[in-house]
């Protein structure tokens, strides 16, 4: 299988996928990304991933040169013309090409790119045993420096964490707001079940308003679950009965062990489980089709 890049309007194999030297998404990180799943097929929560990329995009002043149904138009091609039925999506908007200055007025044309290709998932063992976590001492940026809800390229608050997290030998990390407030996972959301309630930190306090994060409080909606946003402390970490994370690539990731304290009964909780079934039913019979009625990627 070849895998097929959109760049600037064009489709072009992998290995010719390039951008210039001088795009400020290089030099600066200064640039927008999603990352969005396909299920069998269909791809998973397009219309707000789409949303969310030109929301960020609009904060950080970029006029991205395609409309939101044109960009959902060309994510699905590339998917199409890559041939899978499962992939994860990397759609990346950069200031674009400019001069060795920051100023964004020597970018005139942002660059559009839309990566496809295989997903890595977590092993499936991590969902029967459970993941391991620490805090990091890395904070979560606050509100008024760089705001988390901006999905920018600018990720090195999160790889300093996540370099925390290897040298720790453990699964992922907590992240804190700089008051101490529970805030996200590196890459991920997180929530809790105490006293039979799903709690997750409110967006406000400087997170990412995760689409798997909204799609569980809704499901917990569904299934009757209370659910809701509520500030959280390590104490409320450490004593709640489950744990687990949510992100596009892991749905949702049990965790058992923070900070060498074991979180309920050291195994996968009975309502993150629950949930979990029913974001994978949610997740193979919803979304955008990708290919035809017959299911045959096209030209296949
Ligand atoms: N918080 C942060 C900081 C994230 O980067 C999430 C939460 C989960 O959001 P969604 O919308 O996916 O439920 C993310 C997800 C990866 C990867 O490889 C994921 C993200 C960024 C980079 C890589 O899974 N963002």
């Amino acid at each position: 299988m070849s895998l097929v890049t959109y760049v600037n309007g064009r489709f072009v194999p992998k290995e010719e996928a390039t951008v210039s030297v001088y795009d400020h998404g290089f030099l600066y990180g200064d640039g927008v990304f999603e990352g969005i799943r396909a299920y069998n097929g269909r791809i998973f929560k397009l219309e707000a991933h789409v949303d969310r990329l030109f929301e960020s995009a609009h904060t950080i002043g970029i006029a991205v040169p395609m409309t939101r149904e044109e960009m959902a138009q060309a994510i699905v091609e590339t998917v199409r013309r890559t041939g899978l039925r499962d992939a994860y999506i990397r759609p990346v908007i950069s200031r674009g090409p400019g001069d060795l200055g920051i100023d964004p007025r020597k970018c005139p044309r942002p660059s559009v790119v839309i990566i496809v290709d295989a997903i890595q998932l977590y092993p499936e063992e991590a969902y029967r045993t459970g993941l391991r976590l620490i805090t990091t001492s890395t904070r979560q940026r606050p509100v008024d420096v760089l705001n988390p809800r901006i999905k920018t390229c600018n990720y090195l608050n999160n790889i300093m964490a996540r370099i925390e997290v290897n040298l720790a030998g453990v699964d992922e990390g907590l992240m804190l707001t700089s008051q101490g407030y529970v805030a996200e996972c590196t890459a991920d959301n997180i929530f809790i079940v105490a006293q039979g309630r799903v709690l997750t930190p409110p967006a406000h306090l400087g997170i990412l308003r995760g689409i798997t994060r909204q799609t569980v409080l809704d499901l917990c909606e569904r299934l009757g679950i209370p659910a809701g946003e509520q500030i959280l402390t390590l104490h409320d970490m450490y004593t709640a009965d489950e744990c687990f994370l949510t992100g596009t690539g892991a749905e949702l990731g049990p965790v058992v062990l923070l900070d060498g304290r074991t979180i309920g009964t050291g195994t996968p909780g009975p309502v993150t489980l629950r949930i979990l079934g029913a974001f994978r039913e949610l997740a193979a019979r919803g979304g955008t089709p990708i290919y035809e009625a017959s299911g045959a990627p096209a030209g296949a």
